[in-house]
């Protein structure tokens, strides 16, 4: 059956033949500007005074655009409206827009850059989330969610441990950087194409800064290469500055970044410096636990708060724990706002933890697997937002894992191997996940689908979901097959686009096949109801006996003379409407902020990863033998893509946690600026062997036919390669005295290694 193959990602044949297209890829209008972005070279100060005079004056230039040039708000902020799209007299982060320069052509546009003279008059600089702590300088109101009675708990444990815990940003590097093209339709209307996950949200904020009506506005994505959740909200400047160009000159208006502007300007996963306190009994359950978790936020909120809460939904991962109290700042600072990306503050929740665990481990003499074992989440255990863990699968997923890969057999060949080798050393984790689907924020949990039947029986469908690589269009068009039972070859995936679908929530938190494939599902049944009548009709059968199978129309499981293209065409003669129009929003999820209580996921995803490294004790480099997986896809319905998802997700997992280093001097400039300064896994670096198990279950209901969400759960597997590399340093060194502070560069290893 077509849902069940692992069908190919419909974008594979045209991305391989260099046909896909991107923004860049646009047939531009005869006469189209280009523009550059001209942003600050201070991480914080006072403008006192530019200079344009000799970039204007430069041939080819055809006008600097500043906050001077906003007709509505220069405003961009979402959550809290605190950032503005140009700076005006101050300046909070290195790389902040100042102004845009519209020119002939890019190169003049860059050339022209280099002509403006600015003087900025210093104000002091917060890189870090701890000194911003120290002077007060927050995004918002502090966030807990608290469970049981922590303070009390702590009295009665045998064991109790402290300490501290960093994790660094993350760079989203999408291959194609952020860009928009904005065209001057009749009327003063404009056409945006953008690299956009938020199709909405830039059309919302270009209303509002160019002061106009959203209808004048539209909104068109093709596809992304690639977002990982920086094209959530940070896709939204570039598009609005080319609209607004646009609006001014009557001309189209190219804007895409070059890799250094993008690296510079757009900000990255939140480093996050937490403390943490874990108290356990004598039998390692874990009875308290307690987090502070300072969220360096950057110069502006963009989606930080909506971040720091999954930080706090996530803070016990995989584990039941009776008493916690957690506790989120979101710290202003003089870096870019960061923002958005895969696992949105769920995988700095979980790494402290897992350090808390680590820790506790060390000190009292056990194995770290030993204390997750004894306190994986149980059916009906209480999350500390309220929610009550149903259908779960952590133990399952463990369990599974310790079975079908013997991990006693691996954990006894790393002692072997350890015992008998000195410079070189094995360690291995295990790394269970749990993660809640759905935005965190209720009001965003709907998408709507608009499906046209064409009068030949082919179909066209628009929803809300952006195709970014992670297959979702493959996704749309295996549910539209199904339900019409006709060949993949009929179903186009119109492009993304607001005037078709409006109004809509981000492609993120992992939902958006879920949300947009269940408003798929609904419309496509709308029309099949509608065409089952026809049919009876004209079969004269009872509609109940009528089937839709094999592009034909079935009478009680036996094929009728009636094809699917007859009934389209006997549908268009009997004027019934071949075109639906369906909306869904999540039921029964609902989150009380004022109580930090609630039911905020509709479902949560399970799974469990083994992983093995062995450490090259004279160099401290290291390589990652194996990692094997027990993952809960539920019934997966392109196992292709899916395990696409768990691989990519997990490498991404693992460069963060092992080598992706962020790097900002004390004057807030980035020193990680190019691809030589920062290193991203290569196919070197990914482990030697990568297996994925499905754990088949029976599925959720609320799942797009009990497919799973899969886009960000699996990324924080990645975390086990964080403390399989120290597991192998304390092979080799026993003086080495566990930190907790990502990622683990071989730099790290190496000093572990030697610590005395
Ligand atoms: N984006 C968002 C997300 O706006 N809300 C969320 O809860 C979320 N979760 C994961 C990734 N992106
Ligand atoms: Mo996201 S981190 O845009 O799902």
């Amino acid at each position: 059956k077509s849902l069940k193959q692992s069908i190919k990602n419909l974008d594979s044949y045209t991305h391989v033949r260099g046909e896909s297209l991107y923004v860049d890829d646009v047939n531009i209008r005869q006469g189209t500007f280009h523009a550059v972005v001209f942003d600050s070279p201070k991480a914080h100060g006072k403008i006192k005074h530019i200079d344009y005079s000799k970039a204007e004056a430069l041939e080819g230039v055809e006008r600097i655009f500043t906050y001077k040039d906003v007709p509505g708000e220069n405003e961009i902020g979402g959550i809290i409206a605190d950032e503005p799209l140009f700076a005006e007299d101050e300046v909070h982060f290195w790389g902040m827009p100042i102004a845009l320069i519209v020119a002939e052509s890019e190169f003049i546009a860059r050339k022209a850059r280099g002509l403006i003279e600015i003087e900025i008059e210093d104000l002091p600089v917060i890189t870090t989330a701890k000194e911003a702590k120290a002077k007060g300088s927050f995004i918002n109101a502090p966030r807990s969610f608290s469970l049981g009675d922590t303070e009390k708990a702590f009295t009665e444990c045998d064991y109790v441990f402290e300490g501290e815990t960093f994790s660094n940003g993350q760079e989203h590097l999408y291959i194609e950087a952020q860009g928009a093209y904005a065209e001057p339709m009749e009327n003063g209307n404009i056409k945006i194409t953008s690299s956009t996950q938020g199709p909405t949200a830039v059309q919302a904020t270009t209303a509002r800064v160019l002061g106009l009506a959203m209808h004048k506005i539209e909104v068109d994505v093709t596809r992304l290469g690639g977002g990982f959740g920086g094209k959530e909200d940070q896709a939204t400047p570039w598009a609005v500055m080319a609209a607004l160009a646009t609006h001014h000159l009557n001309q189209s208006v190219k804007l895409i970044l070059n890799r250094h502007d993008d690296l510079r300007m757009t900000g990255k996963r939140h480093p996050y410096e937490s403390t943490y306190k874990i108290g356990l009994s004598k039998d390692l359950k874990i009875l308290a636990y307690q987090t502070e978790f300072l969220q360096n936020s950057g110069a502006a909120a963009d989606l930080s708060p909506a971040i720091a809460e999954r930080t706090l939904f996530h803070a016990t991962n995989s584990y039941y724990v009776p008493n916690v109290t957690t506790k989120v700042l979101s710290c202003k600072t003089n870096l870019p706002p960061n923002t958005a990306f895969r696992g949105f503050g769920g995988p700095q929740g979980m790494f402290v933890i897992e350090s808390a665990i680590a820790k506790a481990a060390s000190e009292i003499g056990v194995s770290a697997i030993k204390i997750q074992e004894a306190n994986l989440l149980d059916e009906n255990d209480t999350f500390s937002y309220g929610q009550i863990a149903k259908k779960v699968e952590a133990k399952n997923t463990w369990h599974s894992a310790k079975n079908i890969f013997n991990s006693d057999a691996l954990e006894q060949e790393v002692a072997d191997f350890n015992k008998n080798n000195t410079a070189f050393k094995k360690g291995l984790s295990f790394m269970p996940i749990t993660f809640g689907i759905s935005f965190t924020n209720t009001p965003m949990n709907h998408a709507r689908a608009l499906v046209h039947i064409y009068l030949d029986g082919s179909v066209g469908i628009s929803t809300a979901a952006v195709e970014m690589g992670q297959g979702v269009n493959t996704k749309m068009m295996q549910i539209a097959a199904d339900v019409f039972s006709i060949p993949i070859e009929k179903i186009k995936i119109e492009t993304t686009n607001t005037t078709r679908v409006a109004n809509t929530s981000p492609s993120a938190a992992s939902s958006t096949a879920d949300l947009n494939g269940k408003a798929t599902l609904m419309a496509c049944n709308a029309l099949v109801e509608r065409l089952k009548l026809v049919a009876s009709e004209d079969l004269n059968v009872s509609e109940k006996d009528i089937t839709l199978k094999n592009e034909s129309v079935f009478i009680n499981d036996k094929p009728s003379e009636l094809s699917w293209t007859d009934l389209i065409s006997s549908a268009m003669l009997k004027r019934v409407a071949l075109t639906e129009n369906a909306h869904y929003a999540t039921p029964e999820i609902h989150f009380d902020k004022t109580k930090e209580k609630g039911h905020p996921f509709a479902y949560h995803v399970y799974g469990t990863a083994i992983t093995t490294v062995t450490v090259d004790c004279t160099r401290g480099t290291y390589e990652f033998d194996s990692v094997k997986i027990v993952h809960d896809y539920g019934k997966s319905m392109s196992e292709g893509i899916d395990l696409g998802q768990v691989e990519g997700a997990l490498i991404q997992g693992i460069g963060w946690m092992t080598m992706e280093e962020i790097a900002y001097n004390d004057d807030g400039k980035l020193l990680s600026n190019a691809l030589s300064t920062y290193k991203v896994p290569d196919i070197f670096s990914v482990p030697k062997r990568v297996e994925v198990i499905p754990v088949e279950t029976e599925g959720n209901d609320m799942a797009i036919l009990k497919s799973k969400a899969v886009g960000e759960p699996p990324l924080m597997y990645g975390i086990g390669a964080y403390f399989a590399l120290q597991n192998a340093i304390k092979a080799f060194n026993s003086n080495y005295d566990l930190e907790f502070h990502a990622p683990m560069t071989p730099e790290k290893v190496l000093m572990g290694l030697y610590e005395k």
